[in-house]
């Protein structure tokens, strides 16, 4: 049932009010009820206040919390200490205020003591477990931005030297790294940051020093010619190059040198840098982080999005903290999940006299696949063809066999043979296909 409600007011909101306001109820088959509201005159005089309040004590713990220590003398010789940071303040030392108590201790003002800490959070992290991310920093440098869109601003930025994880066992903890090469050798303030949180992530802990000299060069380091080793994946490890992924994947980088890298330079360029297929260079030095508890070997994870669809090349170059750098590269696909993908296409062995086994991967695993093979001589005669089914195919199938004879069963002569593998999804029809050469020796 529909029903709508209906207020209407009168042009002239005089005296007369009570003749122009009208409340009309109807329902979907048209049925009305108005209704004249009885209305009586009112006045606005604001809103009405709220009593003050009676001032009352907080009770005594709540008191003063942000002090770091007072006292107040009971009745019954009771002294109630509290004691929240230890810390000097400037109307009173902490000298001075223990001396004070020990004072009315010593002249018999006080018999019972009353020592509150319940809002002090100190303590010296003893109880503290858990990892800890320190990030080394290089004196500020005067930037300047690009200036395309707006004016050119000037701003200070720092270079990070290290970033890494370390454990923090019973609130010690320790970390190692090797300045790189390519600092400012000026002499400035550096700056070290941490954050910590508990193994249970029930607490944290940060801190920072802008103070840390940073500068000069060290004559007696150790001699390291050897570039950092790279490993690329795309998602996970498991990835093997020329791989299918989709339009938003994950570069994944394992990085590892004995004299750790660096992770961004003075000079444009030194850092860990990323090129997508030969365009320009990222510098993507804050996705990498040093494993935990080691300067030597760390992860880059950097987040690609939005890829067009087809083969894409990546190359990262690493430089380690001696000016030794090297690159690494890896190729990907990036398909729509809708489109029916082969990758790998090969057959093994290659030359063969006997048989030879074809395999192939794609983007379709958990489904029903049909399959057909087909074998070409060189002049494109087709000499052979096989067709099967694959039931919840895995992502690469390697069931395809020929025997090198046709469909007459006989052998084949040596030389050069095409091969075509045409795969359809059961699912929803997605097809595809993709040629491979092979070679007969008899
Ligand atoms: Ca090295």
């Amino acid at each position: 049932m529909d029903l709508s409600i209906n207020l209407s007011i009168g042009d002239n909101l005089g005296d007369n009010i009570g003749d122009n306001v009208n409340l009309t109820l109807s329902d979907g088959q048209g049925f009305r009820h108005v209704v004249k509201p009885e209305l009586k005159p009112m006045s606005f005089a604001g809103f009405p206040k709220l009593p003050g309040l009676a001032a009352a004590d907080s009770p005594l713990y709540l008191r003063n919390n942000n002090d770091n220590y007072w006292f107040e003398q009971l009745p019954s010789q009771l002294l109630y200490v509290q004691f929240n940071d230890v810390a000097n303040k400037e109307s009173q030392s902490l000298k001075q205020f223990s001396e004070q108590i020990q004072q009315l201790i010593i002249e018999g003002e006080v018999a019972d003591m009353v020592l509150d800490l319940r809002h002090n959070s100190g303590g010296d992290g003893s109880d503290f477990n858990g990892v800890l991310t320190a990030t080394i920093f290089d004196k500020p440098v005067k930037k300047q931005t690009l200036g395309t869109e707006d004016p050119v601003m000037t701003y200070e930025s720092r270079n990070a030297i290290f970033r890494g994880d370390v454990s923090v066992k019973n609130g010690l903890y320790e970390f190692d790294f090797i300045v790189p090469k390519n600092i400012s050798y000026n002499y400035g303030d550096g700056k070290i940051s941490l954050y910590a949180i508990s193994n249970d992530y029930t607490s944290d802990a940060s801190g920072s020093n802008g103070k840390i000299k940073i500068g000069g060069t060290e004559s007696n380091s150790l001699m390291d010619d050897l570039p950092p080793e790279i490993s690329l994946f795309m998602n996970d490890t498991t990835f093997m190059f020329g791989g299918t992924v989709g339009r938003n994947p994950i570069l994944i980088a394992k990085i590892f040198d004995e004299n750790g890298i660096t992770l961004s330079g003075n000079e444009i360029g030194q850092g860990v840098i990323l090129t997508l297929d030969k365009d320009s260079e990222i510098d993507v030095s804050n996705f990498y982080q040093a494993n935990i508890d080691s300067y030597q070997s760390g992860t880059l994870s950097y987040p690609l999005s939005d890829l067009e669809e087809g083969t894409h090349q990546l190359l990262l170059k690493v430089w380690d903290t001696h000016n030794n750098s090297s690159e690494s590269y890896i190729e990907f696909v990036v398909a729509d999940k809708n489109t029916m993908y082969i990758q790998n296409l090969l057959n093994y062995p290659n030359p063969f006299r006997d048989e030879t086994f074809i395999s192939f991967e794609h983007n379709r695993s958990g489904e029903d696949l049909e399959i057909t093979l087909e074998i070409f001589d060189s002049y494109g005669k087709i000499v052979k063809q096989i067709s099967g089914y694959v039931k919840h195919s895995d992502f690469r199938v390697d069931s395809l066999k020929w025997d090198g004879r046709n469909s007459s069963g006989e052998k084949m002569r040596s030389g050069l043979y095409i091969y075509r593998v045409f795969v359809r999804s059961l699912r929803d029809g997605a097809k595809n296909h993709k040629y491979d050469k092979m070679v007969i020796i008899n």
